[in-house]
């Protein structure tokens, strides 16, 4: 990938601060999550930057397609990433090309953290031609082969059997790729999560089962939905080894997806890492949000805003002027504007389509 992806590997073998590993690890309740790591590892500038235009990248483009929702000009359900930046872009920074993603519903993020064109995802939510699923798709349904994309998933754990098989082909294939596979904290109750957690031990596949815990189901906390709320601790049972992880802080993330990743790649079987983050939005466009208070929503943007944290250490730490950040969020933005205006404007597909992409032919 890119030289910044290159440095980021080189520098990972750092202290592993910010990481709780499953074993002392204490019960997480949501309350007690998000103390910043007391010694988190350093990036580079180089590094710094990356991450800060990456974060900045789907904070703008989640934006912008949470206005163009508002707008009407997107159907049917649209999950925004925001506040869970660092997660994806954590883990792409300690991941290598082949490495595969897939993901549940909330999978714009990826898509991008993957490479994809944000006009060919800005296309596929307003349903048009030009976007990654010829407009048929929307939000939850977007694949690509060349960036190992893998989906977007409507159905609530299903991409995690989906992610072990994809790990079992890498080591059938002996292609020595890893499967990065995302879910929920609510998807992690699923019962084919243990099912695959099982099987990937079993048969060591490269395989990273990433737990997105961001404290909420829909509008269901992890304290009412969860046994056991610390879960790192999930594959406990099959010898699966597990870690909490501050995922606000993409350097933490960095460093403990570069353990995770290595584990898996060198032939030692899946890794668990419980990323400890939070959505700023609704669940959906349609959330009312009852659920929890706006202190509590304030309370994170303000004291753990994984973008606001890089921007602050690009400024204090490696001198980097407040012009050449804004230079970059006005770039970011412009990308973002382009997609839209694509997105806008690309014609819708033509009727006849209904009925073109929905059986595969088997080939002989
Ligand atoms: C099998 C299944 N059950 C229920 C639903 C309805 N549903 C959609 S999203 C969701 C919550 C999942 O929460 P979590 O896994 O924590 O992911 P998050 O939305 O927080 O990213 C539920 C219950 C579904 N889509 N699929
Ligand atoms: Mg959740």
């Amino acid at each position: 990938m890119d030289a910044a992806k290159d440095a980021g590997q080189a520098a990972s073998d750092t202290s592993r601060a910010g990481a709780k590993r499953s074993a002392g690890a204490k019960s997480g309740g949501a309350a007690e999550t998000h103390a910043p790591a007391p010694n988190a590892p350093q990036f580079t500038r180089d590094e710094d930057l990356h991450a800060y235009h990456e974060m900045l990248l789907i904070r703008r483009f989640e934006e912008k397609a949470g206005q163009l929702y508002g707008m009407g000009l997107i159907g049917g359900f649209c999950h925004l990433y925001i506040g869970q930046e660092a997660v994806v872009i954590g883990m792409q920074m300690a991941s290598v090309e082949g490495d595969q993603v897939i993901t549940g519903y909330r999978d714009h993020g990826h898509m991008l953290a993957c490479g994809m064109d944000p006009k060919g995802v800005m296309a596929e939510l307003t349903g048009r031609r030009g976007g990654y699923s010829r407009g048929k798709g929307g939000s939850m349904h977007m694949f690509s082969r060349e960036k190992q994309f893998f989906g977007g998933h409507g159905i609530v754990g299903a991409q995690v059997s989906l992610g072990t098989g994809l790990a079992f082909a890498d080591a059938y294939r002996k292609n020595g790729n890893v499967s990065l596979t995302y879910m929920g904290d609510g998807a992690a109750n699923q019962g084919q999560v243990y099912e695959s957690f099982n099987m990937a031990q079993l048969w060591k596949l490269p395989v990273v089962y990433v737990i997105e815990n961001n404290r909420y189901a829909m509008g269901t906390s992890v304290a009412r939905a969860s046994a056991q709320t610390d879960f790192s601790k999930r594959g406990i049972s099959f010898g699966i080894p597990g870690e909490q992880v501050d995922g606000m802080d993409v350097r933490t993330v960095r460093e403990a997806a570069t353990r995770a990743i290595e584990h898996a790649r060198s032939g030692q079987g899946p890794y668990i890492l419980e990323m400890q983050t939070y959505r700023y939005r609704g669940h959906s466009m349609s959330d009312p949000a009852k659920y929890r208070t706006k202190d509590e929503v304030s309370k994170m943007r303000e004291e753990h805003d994984p973008i606001e944290m890089v921007r602050k250490r690009l400024i204090e730490m490696h001198g980097v002027a407040e012009a050449e950040l804004k230079a970059t969020d006005a770039r970011v933005r412009e990308t973002v504007n382009e997609s839209a205006e694509f997105a806008t404007h690309d014609p819708e597909p033509d009727p006849a389509e209904l009925w073109t992409d929905i059986l595969l032919e088997a080939r002989a």
